[in-house]
């Protein structure tokens, strides 16, 4: 069992509850008194109205360090605060002014004196119950999170704060300045971006080196710091390999500030491709990019590091191609949808072996076809965007990139499918060892990437059909990046310029 000692969230939510409960007790024994006519009662009434008041001094210290510690934790709602902090602030000046007048009523007997200490601690009843209120619409998640962000440990007791002060300038300074920059930097999606730019930089500084494996390693040692950084509790489901295989990045690995800092920042599965294409960025070829996609968890299936089977469509033709269906037919049917001829279609493979067949039956059906050294998962996301001059992406590729191409077509309507292909007999044993029997199965797009709640990210390393790749110029660098959510429902083309410190860069409009 842990043991935390307490922090000023946790004193003030132990100690909130005191002022109401004293005000309706001191309500009551002056009621109590004015019926009974108890002098007795009365006196005790007067006194408890002086303890309550007093009682809300460390309760105002308490709520305005609770105040301070919350406004630390990004991503909490600001606006639930201050009115709290204003109502706190309202109620103690009045339980203060009934204290006074408690104080005079008990030196000084007299009906005015009651009379007034009776009117102000009523007010200060409803004061107390108000401030209360406004104290229990502060979300307890994310009150909880900042106590462990404080202490170190989880808080099970959820109280609604009650009273607590602030004075009136710092409500206006973080009504001012504080919750628009709180809500700029609890945006997840936004981080995601800089995430892929990040990479893509990374891999970019290494282009032409020749050296496929240490392009990667900086794309994946750039993005496993960046994804570090984010308010969230994230899982690789998509990585580098397995844990004994890969140091960083490997499928489990957990990710993100939520670990250590507390519940409140969401679960997340999140699938990466550092560099997709280590080959094209290490030879400067075309279509090299950084690519990753997020999903609430479950959302991205977890797909096991063998060969998979694609066929890869726009929104034109989602609805007219199936992987149990001939090359032939498929491509009939895509250019129907395109409302052209076959020969008209431009068809994306992979320029392997393996591919022979493939390449025949396309050749054979009469479509034109684009041979790529590398690169499948870039080539998906272009044939499911008009304009890029592609129509199809088909062949065998990697499975975990086929999961990547299913984000992306979720966010752009396309469509994916994928039968998962052992190619060597290790990957046999290791797709039964993992319950996976069926070997015709075919999965869909929706299968692959179920989530609701995707976001789907690549930058640019080379230039290629759809991205510019990252270009370095004295005091910045450009990157381009397509940034999609499908919760949100949005496709961004980012250009972003990154400026180097102290740069006096002119940015260019091209
Ligand atoms: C590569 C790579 C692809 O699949 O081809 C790989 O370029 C597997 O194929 O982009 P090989 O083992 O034959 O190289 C991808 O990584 C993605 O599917």
């Amino acid at each position: 069992m842990n043991f935390h000692p307490p922090n000023a969230i946790h004193l003030h939510l132990i100690i909130n509850h005191a002022p109401v409960f004293g005000e309706l007790v001191a309500v009551g024994l002056l009621l109590a008194a004015a019926v009974l006519r108890s002098t007795t009662l009365l006196r005790t009434a007067l006194a408890v109205v002086v303890l309550t008041a007093l009682g809300a001094i460390p309760v105002f210290f308490t709520g305005r360090a609770a105040a301070d510690a919350i406004g630390k934790v990004e991503g909490i709602d600001q606006e639930a605060i201050s009115p709290h902090e204003e109502a706190a602030e309202r109620f103690l000046f009045v339980a203060g002014a009934a204290g006074v007048a408690a104080v005079v009523a008990l030196v000084r007997p007299g009906r005015a004196t009651v009379a007034i200490t009776a009117v102000l601690t009523l007010l200060s009843f409803g004061l107390a119950g108000w401030t209360a209120n406004r104290g229990g619409l502060i979300h307890h998640q994310e009150l909880r999170g900042a106590v462990n962000a404080q202490s170190g440990g989880p808080l099970r007791w959820t109280a609604p704060a009650a009273t607590g002060s602030a004075i009136s300038a710092r409500v206006a300074a973080r009504k001012n300045s504080g919750n628009e920059r709180s809500v700029m930097e609890s945006s997840l999606e936004i981080g995601f971006l800089r995430v892929s730019e990040k990479a893509a930089i990374a891999a970019a500084r290494t282009m032409g080196y020749g050296k496929r494996k240490y392009s990667d390693q900086v794309a994946v040692e750039s993005m496993r710091e960046e994804l570090n950084r984010l308010k969230m509790r994230g899982t690789v489901v998509i990585g580098e390999g397995e844990r004994d295989k890969a140091p960083m990045l490997y499928v489990g690995e957990p990710l993100g500030r939520g670990w250590t800092e507390g519940e409140i920042y969401p679960e997340i599965d999140i699938a990466v491709d550092p560099l997709e294409g280590t080959n094209l960025c290490a030879t400067g070829s075309a279509n090299s990019i950084a690519v990753l996609a997020a999903s609430e968890k479950g959302g991205l299936l977890n797909a096991p590091d063998v060969y998979m089977d694609k066929i890869v469509v726009g929104p034109t033709a989602a609805e007219h191609v199936s992987l149990t269906a001939s090359v032939h037919e498929n491509l009939n049917q895509i250019a129907a949808a395109f409302q052209r001829d076959v020969d008209e279609l431009t068809i994306v493979v992979l320029d392997r072996e393996r591919h022979h067949d493939l390449i025949a039956q396309i050749r054979e059906a009469g479509a034109r076809i684009k041979l790529i050294t590398d690169g499948d998962l870039s080539a998906g996301i272009a044939a499911a965007v008009r304009g890029t001059g592609i129509h199809a992406a088909m062949g065998i590729g990697g499975a975990p990139e086929g999961v990547l191409t299913a984000s992306a077509m979720r966010c752009l309507n396309g469509r994916m499918q994928g039968r998962l292909k052992p190619l060597e007999k290790w990957q046999e044993e290791r797709l039964r060892s993992m319950g996976y029997v069926d070997a015709e199965k075919v999965y869909d797009t929706a299968e692959l990437a179920s989530g609701n709640d995707i976001i789907f990210c690549a930058t640019g390393v080379t230039d290629g059909d759809l991205l510019r790749g990252v270009r370095f110029f004295g005091g910045g660098i450009r990157t381009s990046s397509l940034f999609m959510s499908l919760k949100s429902n949005t496709i961004r083309f980012v250009d972003t310029i990154h400026r180097e410190e102290g740069s006096q860069l002119a940015v260019s409009f091209v």
